[in-house]
């Protein structure tokens, strides 16, 4: 044993952990090189630092400063190599997690009005333009509102058990509950809860027991107008129904009244529009008249005013109701109403 001999053992030993720090794949590889090299008990280092005791006492500080050099050096290639393997350890995950913010968004589906709900809002847009505001209420209602405040008699065929479905539960006052049949008994509770002048919009639901086709439906929607005033006439409904064909069906469409019938209008009539498959021609959709009727309107009856709390002697009113499903049915070239409620997707997303 002599100084040279283990100054080459010393500079082998350099060159054996150098290039093990250097080839260490991982973490674990280089911790495993770190205790074969350099590990204080059992590193190869520390076995030559041991065999020392052999030297000549003048080499062993030579050998001692070789020895920390060599140490030195080595700590320092693992302490580069581990910051290296860290280093890559951060890309690969940074290439495992990358994010292409460039790429075009996943479309959301998009879904759309029901065309009953685009119709009620349109029509709530044009008369919102004269001042009708639109107020909701109950769907299920007391015969004394949804009949007879309304001057509809006990004997009204419209409040036979086979076109009205009532509710089978018991009333504080022994009215009868039912199912509304339109949504007058709401404009019952406007008059009573407002005082004029009135300018009342109501939408909604409501029922009847009837056979189900291709026109009728025992559920239906309907929007009915109130106006209540001083001086309200005939003349203030022709107009304001003209305005609104125009506005839902076109400049220019023909309309025109016809005589009707309702319990709580007097008079009554009926307002048609040209028909807008044919332009007056004739034809089956309009049973070859070359009309259609769109809505029924009339003078609210005073009884019906007095049952509201209105005085008729100082207050007139006009009122008009129409299907917001037949509207539909005209706007969209919608043959059958039972479309409306199936919830068929192919038929909602036409719209
Ligand atoms: C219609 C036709 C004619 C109407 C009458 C009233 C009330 F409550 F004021 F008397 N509301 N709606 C009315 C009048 C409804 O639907 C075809």
């Amino acid at each position: 044993m002599d100084l040279a001999s283990v100054s080459a053992d010393l500079a082998a030993l350099r060159q054996r952990a150098l290039a093990a720090v250097a080839d260490a794949d991982d973490l674990k590889e280089l911790e495993a090189a770190e205790t074969a090299f350099v590990g204080r008990k059992q590193g190869a280092l520390t076995a030559v630092l041991r065999g020392i005791g052999a030297l000549p006492a003048e080499d062993r500080p030579r050998v001692g400063a070789i020895a920390n050099e060599v140490r030195e050096a080595v700590e320092e290639a693992i302490a580069e190599r581990r910051a290296r393997l860290a280093a890559i350890a951060l890309e690969v995950r940074l290439a495992a997690e990358r994010v292409d913010v460039t790429l075009p968004g996943r479309p959301l589906r998009r879904g759309s009005l029901h065309p009953l709900v685009e119709t009620t809002r349109e029509i709530a847009r044009i008369f919102g333009q004269f001042g009708f505001v639109v107020y909701e209420s109950p769907e299920v209602e007391t015969d004394s509102l949804n009949f007879q405040a309304l001057n509809i008699p006990a004997d009204h065929p419209a409040r036979d058990l086979w076109d009205t479905l009532y509710v089978d539960a018991p009333t504080n006052d022994g009215d009868r509950l039912l199912l509304r049949t339109h949504t007058s008994p709401g404009q019952m509770r406007v008059m009573r809860q407002t005082r004029p002048p009135i300018r009342a919009l109501l939408p909604g639901r409501c029922f009847r027991h009837e056979a189900v086709d291709a026109s009728h439906g025992f559920e239906f929607f309907q929007v009915e107008g109130l106006m209540v005033d001083e001086g309200t006439t005939m003349a203030h409904l022709r107009g304001l129904l003209d305005e609104f064909a125009h506005a839902l069906f076109g400049a220019g469409r023909p309309t025109r009244f016809r005589p009707g019938y309702y319990p709580f209008t007097e008079p009554s009539v009926a307002f048609d529009i040209q028909c807008v498959v044919c332009d007056g021609g004739g034809c089956p959709a309009c049973g070859r008249s070359g009309w259609m009727t769109i809505l029924g309107a009339g003078m609210v009856h005073p009884v019906v005013l007095r049952n509201g709390g209105i005085d008729p002697e100082v207050y007139q009113g006009f009122a008009f109701g129409m299907g917001i499903d037949r509207i539909a049915m005209l706007r969209y070239g919608i043959n059958d109403i039972r479309y409306f409620l199936e919830n068929d997707a192919r038929f909602l997303e036409q719209f």
